[in-house]
């Protein structure tokens, strides 16, 4: 008696089959070069110089909403700046103590060079919870 098809069951069964497909299409199509920022690039080679991802202002941070925002990533030698954009004074001080903006203003700004490659943890001092960090390449 189970010899006919069930055209309701079908069509379920092929939308079952079709959402997984699409979240996987939704993930290659944003997935972008996220795990390439795990592997250095080897010294030296020129291909590395299409790796400039968010063009001039790499080295710009805005602190706003007492938040220091994403890790900054520059090259080595690069100069980072960071803005106060909140109304409270915050401070940017290296938790190894080599940079240390003292008390910014709203408003305020703050440079630092990176000559080397490396990780530079900071906080506000001001803020216990404010930290970020600056990763150099
Ligand atoms: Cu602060």
């Amino acid at each position: 008696m189970s010899g006919r098809p069930r055209p309701a069951l079908a069509r379920r069964a092929a939308l079952l089959l079709a959402a997984p497909l699409l979240l996987v299409a939704a993930a290659m199509a944003c997935g972008g070069n996220d795990e390439d920022g795990n592997t250095p690039p080897a010294a030296g080679t020129p291909a590395a110089a299409t790796a400039t991802m968010a063009g001039g202002d790499a080295g710009q941070v805005t602190i706003a909403s007492l938040s220091f925002g994403a890790p900054a990533r520059v090259r080595a030698g690069a100069r980072v700046t960071w803005t106060n954009r909140d109304n409270v004074p915050h401070t940017v001080t290296a938790n190894d103590d080599s940079f240390k903006s003292g008390n910014l203003a709203p408003g305020a700004t703050f440079s630092q060079e990176f000559p080397r490659a490396g990780t530079f943890a900071y906080r506000c001092s001001i803020h216990a919870e404010m930290v970020g960090s600056v990763v150099v390449e």
